[in-house]
């Protein structure tokens, strides 16, 4: 039996007050609005829940002290804008070993937060909370369906294995099955961003569009979420998993949902404002567009059907323009997503107004790794925006290279990854990869340390920028080991 607080009695977060305590757990649910706390506890039911019974197991406070302090778990279910206040408020209580799950869906404007990040921001003004203490959960899950006891999956996402089983376990229920994920990030991205694309699928309703329309946004929604989330080092396979393409299903085929249904309006020609009114309810696919259309722009990733929106709920566009528009697009390939692509779609079509991505590739050993490495590292990188490392696998430091490895390819491979110099890190197999390597990773400039001066220079006829670098004196990795052994 775990403890769990309730922070936010909405209709999602009675739905899983309700769950929990069905399935044994002793749950708390605490509101910023009393008199919400007064009604639930007049009537046990909830506004906009229809009849649903809402538990006696579960107690409600409205003191967010009582609510924070000894529980094991507590469950931020407020709006995605009221995240950051909570979290300030609940810092004061809040202990290191306790797990908070967000269930909030939605990207913060300008810093470009996820919900999670935010958490840990607020929380870490007054005192250290680890980023592995937050758990994201989210998946194809109306709050109408879960409160009555529809069969429904979820993802537990954290940074922390540990956590997200502890979080899986807890709100795993008879009808509703929780799978972990450690990719938070990308859950949390798509959890944000279908909620644009909801709206889409509700204006092509409004506008009296088929099925084959939803299909068409499902699909290419998708493809435009994983595209970002890709370039911003999440997991594809999160996109085409249940946070990702589940949740992108349910939300823009249902009429459960609040982004669809005020897409909806939006389509037959209402206001946004006074759309947004008629559902009475917050419209999360509103309150990403900002943060999302930042996001395209600082990944220079291309998003049409959330530029589409972004374009009809902020600058007026029509929405029977904005289908023109995104028809009257140049044909494409259906590219299978992933980095490089991303990444060579975007090479295809420079954006006007946005740079294009200079991309830096440098090659080496990188054993033992020193802060003559990090030197060259670093300035490779200044030379562009993406550094790529070609590293030598063990094989080829051995046998080629005369130069067995201390530490093993995967160690090498991880020490590189973890510096904030280094973008992506491919094999180095042989000497001769490094003209298809820039091809295939659409290359600008190859770097190394001048020891390798004038060696990779017929590179310059494939119009690459070829810069050899002053080596940093007095270290180097032969250096160390004949000390160490001295
Ligand atoms: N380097 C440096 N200063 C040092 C040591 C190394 O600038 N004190 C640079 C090297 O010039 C090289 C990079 O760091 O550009 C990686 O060094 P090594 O791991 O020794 O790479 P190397 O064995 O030279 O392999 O195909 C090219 C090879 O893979 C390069």
């Amino acid at each position: 039996m775990v403890k769990l607080s309730i922070i936010g009695t909405g209709t999602w977060g009675i739905a899983l007050a309700n769950m929990l305590c069905m399935t044994g757990h002793d749950v708390m649910a605490w509101s910023a609005l009393p008199d919400e706390i007064d009604y639930i506890q007049k009537y046990r039911k909830h506004p906009k829940l229809g009849d649903t019974k809402i538990l006696e197991g579960i107690s409600l406070t409205k003191e967010l002290k009582e609510a924070v302090e000894g529980r094991d778990v507590i469950v931020f279910a407020v709006p995605s804008n009221f995240v950051r206040s909570t979290a300030a408020r609940v810092a004061e209580f809040i202990q290191p070993d306790q797990i908070i799950v967000d269930v909030a869906k939605g990207i913060e404007p300008h810093t470009l937060f996820t919900m999670s990040e935010i958490i840990e921001e607020e929380i870490n003004k007054v005192k250290p909370f680890d980023y592995g203490q937050i758990v994201a959960l989210s998946g194809p899950t109306h709050a109408e369906e879960v409160s009555i006891g529809k069969p429904s999956t979820i993802v537990s996402a954290c940074v922390n294995e540990k956590n997200a089983k502890t979080v899986q376990e807890a709100f795993m229920a008879p009808f509703m099955r929780v799978y972990t994920n450690s990719d938070i990030k990308g859950v949390e991205l798509s959890a944000a961003l279908k909620n644009i694309v909801a709206l889409a699928a509700g204006i092509c309703h409004g506008l009296g569009f088929g099925d084959n329309a939803t299909a068409a946004l499902i699909t290419r929604g998708v493809a435009e979420v994983s595209t970002l989330g890709i370039s911003m080092g999440c997991s594809t396979h999160t996109f085409y998993g249940l946070a990702g393409m589940g949740d992108m299903i349910v939300t823009c085929t249902s009429q459960h949902s609040r982004n669809n249904r005020c897409g909806t309006y939006i389509g037959q020609g209402y206001p946004v404002k006074e759309a947004i009114e008629k559902v009475g309810m917050v419209v999360e696919g509103i309150n990403a567009l900002d943060a999302a259309y930042e996001l395209s722009v600082k990944y220079n990733v291309e998003l049409p059907i959330i530029r589409s929106v972004y374009d009809v709920v902020k600058f007026g566009l029509s929405p029977k323009d904005a289908v023109k528009k995104i028809y009257a697009r140049e044909s494409k390939e259906e590219l299978p997503f992933s980095v490089l692509e991303a990444m060579h779609e975007n090479l295809n079509e420079p954006k006007k107004s946005m740079p294009k991505i200079k991309r830096v590739i440098t090659y080496g050993t990188f054993d033992l790794l020193h802060y003559g490495h990090i030197n060259l590292l670093r300035r490779a990188k200044a030379m562009g925006d993406y550094l790529v490392v070609a590293l030598s696998t063990d094989e080829f430091a051995t046998l080629e290279k005369g130069k067995p490895c201390y530490f093993n390819y995967e160690e090498r491979k991880m020490l590189l990854e973890s510096m904030r110099y280094v973008d992506l890190v491919i094999p180095e197999e042989n000497w001769d990869q490094k003209s298809k390597d820039c091809q295939l990773y659409q290359i600008d400039t190859l770097v190394m340390g001048e020891d390798w001066k004038g060696k990779f220079d017929d590179l310059k006829e494939e119009g690459i920028n070829v810069i050899y670098l002053p080596r940093t004196p007095e270290i180097s990795t032969s250096q160390i080991k004949e000390d160490l052994h001295n």
